[in-house]
């Protein structure tokens, strides 16, 4: 029996720490609740990882529980609400990840531009030798971006495409210190101000469905969705419907609604970059996320602060 459970899919830079802790492990928060009523009395925290819904009707099992530790900054499949009823204390892995997301955000729209994926599929099947030169491609640099929410990781993000000698705009809840940067007080206005439109919002009810059929509209046919954040932000249908018609130009999209197996009609788009929810997902960043949770759940079990807490 351990005091700590993990339950999930840790990928493999948290499997040889989990083996050495010695907690037990379950694959869901299904199995975790089947668990004999023993072992869930002894449980004090969970090591949480994946984004399945974890609210009352879960926590309840756990009758001792006081941490929920999440693999990830974004914590919107815990019910914070619920957790703080029962005393339960959350907390997530933030800023050790914002590189890697900004960097995964830039990449998507530099392949998006400059089609490598279909460039590369050109040089591996000899069409460039039988056929001739790749179609020209879009200039990425020196364009318009927007970022919607801007956060920790919508910073990176930003400084990032400044970097590409982009003309910077932004809304966010509140306007923030960004010289040169311009604010906007809604997300239609900030869409139709720019060429690319990069979501870095958190996730969770307060931003389902955030960026409408309106916003894509206001991007327009030129224009590029990125979206590192979640799929909930996002009008799925509209954002499908907007691909499919030309209403914008393209996406890169490293998040879906229904993830691991996004809606079929994404898969048909020759229009988006498509990711499997893997922004922040090196090797570095990983066993940085995987350190913080645990040092989290040290402390915790130390009776001490925790480092990163959300509630
Ligand atoms: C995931 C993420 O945690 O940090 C977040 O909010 O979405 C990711 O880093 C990771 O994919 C594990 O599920």
């Amino acid at each position: 029996m351990t005091d700590v459970l993990a339950v999930g899919k840790p990928d493999q830079m948290s499997r040889e720490p989990l083996a050495e802790l010695g907690w037990t492990h379950v694959e869901s928060l299904d199995a975790a609740q089947a668990l004999d009523e023993e072992t869930r009395k002894g449980v004090k925290a969970i090591a949480f990882y994946g984004h399945s819904p974890f609210a009352a009707a879960q926590m309840e099992a756990f009758p001792n529980l006081g941490l929920i530790a999440n693999f990830g900054v974004g914590y919107d499949a815990i019910n914070v609400g619920d957790a703080s009823a029962r005393g339960i204390k959350v907390t997530n892995t933030p800023d050790v990840l914002n590189d890697d997301v900004a960097d995964l955000a830039v990449a998507m729209l530099l392949d998006y531009c400059r089609d490598m994926r279909g460039a590369e599929a050109r040089v591996r099947s000899g069409a460039w030798g039988k056929e001739g030169a790749h179609p020209l491609q879009r200039k990425m640099s020196g364009q318009k971006a927007g970022i919607l929410g801007m956060g920790r990781i919508g910073r990176e993000i930003a400084d990032r495409l400044a970097a590409f000698k982009m003309e910077m705009h932004y809304h966010a809840r509140s306007e923030k210190e960004t010289p040169g940067w311009t604010y906007h007080a809604d997300p239609v206005a900030l869409a139709r101000e720019v060429d690319f439109l990069v979501i870095a919002l958190v996730g969770g009810p307060a931003t389902a469905g955030y960026v409408t059929k309106e916003v894509l509209e206001a991007l327009g046919p030129t224009g590029v969705l990125i979206n590192i954040s979640r799929g909930t932000t996002v009008d799925e249908e509209a954002l499908i419907e907007a691909l499919q018609q030309g209403k914008i130009a393209g996406a890169g999209l490293d998040v879906f609604l229904n993830e691991p197996n996004p809606d079929a009609r994404f898969l048909a788009l020759e229009n988006a970059v498509l990711q499997p929810h893997q922004a922040s997902a090196t090797r570095e960043t990983r066993t940085a996320m995987g350190q913080l949770q645990r040092d989290n759940i040290a402390a915790f079990l130390a009776g001490k602060d925790l480092l990163t807490p959300v509630n």
